[in-house]
């Protein structure tokens, strides 16, 4: 495979892993890097220290290209963008808002600039600006969401700009991947399958709840305080809603949010932290490592391809 995205990249195969933060650390980073891929450090709410540290150490395990998501609604969204800067990552996703005001200084120092993008109206705006490439990420998606599914999104981004566009919700096989493509997709961005891996340092816990997830074992909390964010559904979500009915403020519901991430990820609280996964966590039924995961993806394609074609003609 040699498409846009690969040579824009500099990488062997069109997957990005998610940046998931608290989960997307320089282990998952450097092994997607190494098996072809593009690993991407999910910066999070980090620090600028933590991220320079992480950036580091993913240096450190891989000569190949990498990436930073920066979470847009980090406070510390300048100073870690001053570190990517410094740090001169090669590519950069952003995520959960509009990343305009950054991109000049990104592109000065020769980073690749993707933007997570939810609509067409912020595609364009972004295509404008002059960033490398898009991911359009439908709400099939672990964590922060937009409202089109992945399916209605891709094909009418694509037909809106002009630049590469990854897909990304959903996808965790070769039918995922053969399907991006035909809705218009040069690439893919995976999140859950990379999270049920050998080498992903989320908790135990935290695997084999995605693992035993089904098709309707995610929620969406968060959409009252314009911070929507599917979770598997678990005690937190349960308290949450029942605020949610009662009343409570953004501020309470926001409190009861904080840094539950990070005690399901690192501790294995899967009752009262925040699981964060996708849709297709249901299809997912075993741990691998990342090699695996990259070579059953691309292996599979042209069977894929083969049963289509059974089908069409
Ligand atoms: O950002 C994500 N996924 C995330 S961020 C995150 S951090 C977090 N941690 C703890 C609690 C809550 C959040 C977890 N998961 N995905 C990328 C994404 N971006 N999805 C949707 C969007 C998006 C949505 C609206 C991007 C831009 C946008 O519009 C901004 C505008 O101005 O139009």
């Amino acid at each position: 495979m040699n498409n846009k995205i690969c040579q824009l990249l500099n990488i062997k195969y069109p997957i990005l892993q998610g940046g998931m933060a608290w989960i997307a650390t320089a282990e998952l980073v450097a092994a997607v890097s190494n098996a072809g891929g593009l690993g991407v450090i999910g910066a999070g709410h980090m620090p600028p220290d933590a991220l320079r540290k992480e950036i580091q150490k993913t240096k450190a395990l891989t000569t190949k290209p990498f990436g930073v998501n920066i979470m847009l609604m980090s406070p510390y969204v300048k100073e870690v963008m001053q570190v990517v800067i410094e740090e001169r990552v090669p590519v950069v996703t952003t995520g959960a808002g509009n990343p305009g005001e950054y991109i000049p200084a990104l592109k000065e120092i020769g980073s690749k600039v993707i933007p997570v993008v939810a609509s067409v109206a912020l595609a364009k705006r972004l295509e404008r600006i002059g960033v490398d490439a898009l991911i359009a990420e439908g709400m099939e998606s672990g964590g922060h969401v937009g409202e089109i599914t992945t399916m209605a999104l891709v094909p009418q981004i694509a037909d809106a700009v002009s630049i590469p566009v990854i897909a990304a919700g959903g996808i965790a096989d070769s039918r995922g991947v053969v399907a991006a493509l035909a809705l218009g997709a040069q690439g893919v961005q995976i999140g859950s399958r990379f999270v049920a891996s050998q080498e992903c340092i989320a908790h135990e816990k935290y695997k084999q709840a995605v693992i035993k997830a089904k098709d309707r074992s995610t929620v969406v909390t968060g959409v009252s305080t314009g911070h929507p964010v599917r979770v598997i559904a678990n005690k937190l979500t349960r308290e949450y809603s029942e605020m949610e009915k009662r009343g409570a403020s953004v501020e309470e519901l926001e409190n009861l949010g904080a840094g539950k991430l990070r005690i399901a990820a690192h501790e294995g609280d899967v009752d009262y932290g925040s699981v964060m996964i996708g849709q297709i966590a249901g299809m997912i039924d075993c741990i691998k490592t990342v090699d695996d995961i990259i070579q059953d993806l691309i292996s599979g394609i042209p069977q894929v391809m083969t049963d289509i074609k059974n089908i069409v003609e």
